[in-house]
């Protein structure tokens, strides 16, 4: 077991009700039952037994609750104890001072997790999971996160990582002693490598929907002037967002607010209508929505069903046209001039709004999004490609291929792998890891 360490598990930046102070290493249960006293607690205490009783410090005496957690069944698989203390910063700080007089030392960013780590009690990519769990923003994004940190995500690549180090043990065998071997290894080492390819080329391919997870879907809001794009924006966000008004060329800038419909998180551009002519300002303003046609992942074409369709609505269809859009016929409460196959809404009374947020849903593939796990971690995406071409060379290396050269290539493979579950990580990548992480953590 390593050093005792300390930290403050919950916040410092203000007063909240309790503070948890968490201690973890050889000398965790002597060191608080050296400052800690309760009638009820015996010695050893008992294990996940929450007992009351008080901090003694020189000049303070904290009334406080204490739990012991026994190696290896706690959180960083070493013996951990948890002081739960009133939350005012001085008392917090003063019982903190108090463990570190008496033999721990700080704890480091993330340093808990990464004793779990160090002790097998989760994996690398687990605890990455754990991080997005902290930093994830919207319901998917918490979903999706805890399929990483439970290791549902990556179960397919601890079970390849096994089949192939079985199978480069075969390869190796019948590399030193080949007439000793059966040729009928190979196929159980081939059935190994094919059943990694699928693996990976499965998470891989969920990495496509790794941004709307992880930041949400960008939708344009696109037309000519007056259609009533900024309504709409403001009736989606359900917020006085945009100025709206009857003059043409009111929005110049693209204005972006986010809200999130059934677990997805869409972040909504409000662009300056397009047409020809206008000042200089309005110009920048037209360019900036076009650019935001190119970027969006899916565009809210509007038109306007009170006035007849123009050559500029065309062109901007042009523009659309290749992209992921919805055409949306704004207005219908004044509907004079129908368009085929346009989504009719007003976006004054908020009819048919919810047509759109369906539609929207369907284009993200929102039911994809929820119903498996996604990679979204650009490192994992990165390990995985690498890992894939190593696989599918010594596959086709199988037929032909000398034996010296299919086992590098499943070696190589598995190194990748091996970045993913940490089996083969190196420092840096661990420390940078890690560091993400806050004290405490
Ligand atoms: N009757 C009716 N009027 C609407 C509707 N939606 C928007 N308007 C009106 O249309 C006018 C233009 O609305 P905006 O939302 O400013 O239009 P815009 O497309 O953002 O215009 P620009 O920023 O100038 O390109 C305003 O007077 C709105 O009140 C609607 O559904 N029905
Ligand atoms: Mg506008």
């Amino acid at each position: 077991m390593s050093d005792t360490i300390v930290a403050v598990a919950t916040s410092l930046a203000s007063s909240s009700a309790i503070n948890i102070i968490k201690i973890s290493g050889e000398d965790a249960f002597a060191l608080v039952q050296s400052i800690f006293f309760s009638s009820k607690m015996p010695s050893p205490p008992l294990p996940n037994v929450m007992y009351l009783g008080r901090v003694q410090g020189e000049n303070f005496c904290e009334r406080a609750f204490a739990v012991f957690f026994r190696a290896p069944h706690s959180y960083t698989g070493e013996d951990v104890a948890e002081i739960h203390c009133h939350g005012g910063i001085g008392v917090t700080q003063a019982v903190v001072r108090l463990v570190r007089e008496n033999g721990a030392r700080p704890a480091q960013a993330g340093e808990f997790t990464r004793r779990a780590f160090l002790n097998g009690k989760l994996t690398l990519a687990e605890a990455e999971g754990l991080l997005d769990v902290i930093n994830a923003e919207s319901e998917s994004a918490i979903r999706n996160a805890y399929r990483l940190a439970d290791g549902e995500l990556t179960k397919g690549l601890v079970e390849s990582e096994k089949r192939l180090t079985e199978g480069m043990a075969m390869l190796e065998v019948k590399l030193d002693y080949p007439e000793e071997t059966e040729e009928d290894t190979f196929p159980q080492a081939k059935e190994a490598l094919r059943f990694s390819l699928q693996e990976v080329d499965k998470l891989l391919a969920s990495a496509s929907y790794a941004k709307t997870v992880r930041l949400g879907a960008d939708i344009a809001i696109i037309g000519v002037p007056n259609v009533g794009k900024s309504t709409l924006l403001n009736a989606l966000v359900q917020s006085d967002r945009a100025i709206v008004s009857d003059i043409a060329g009111t929005t110049r800038d693209v204005l972006c607010e986010s809200m999130e419909a059934d677990g997805i998180r869409f972040n909504f551009l409000d662009t300056a209508g397009i047409r020809e002519g206008g000042d200089v300002i309005e110009k920048i303003g037209v360019e900036r929505s076009k650019k935001a046609v190119e970027s969006a992942d899916v565009i809210l074409f509007l038109t306007d069903l009170s006035t007849p369709e123009t050559a500029e609505e065309r062109e901007i269809f042009e523009l659309v046209r290749n992209k992921k859009y919805i055409l949306i016929g704004n207005k219908l409460d004044k509907k004079e001039y129908p368009r085929t196959g346009a989504v009719q809404i007003s976006a004054k009374t908020g009819e048919g709004i919810h047509t759109v947020l369906e539609k929207l849903l369907a284009l993200v593939n929102r039911d994809a999004v929820y119903s498996q796990g996604i990679l979204t971690n650009e490192r994992h995406i990165a390990a995985l490609s690498e890992c894939k071409r190593h696989l599918q060379a010594a596959l086709a290396g199988f037929d032909g291929l000398p034996a010296e050269c299919v086992l590098s290539d499943v070696r190589s493979a598995l190194d990748s792998l091996g970045q993913i579950t940490g089996s083969n990580v190196s420092d840096a990548v661990v420390d940078s890891v890690f560091s993400q992480f806050c004290v405490g953590k």
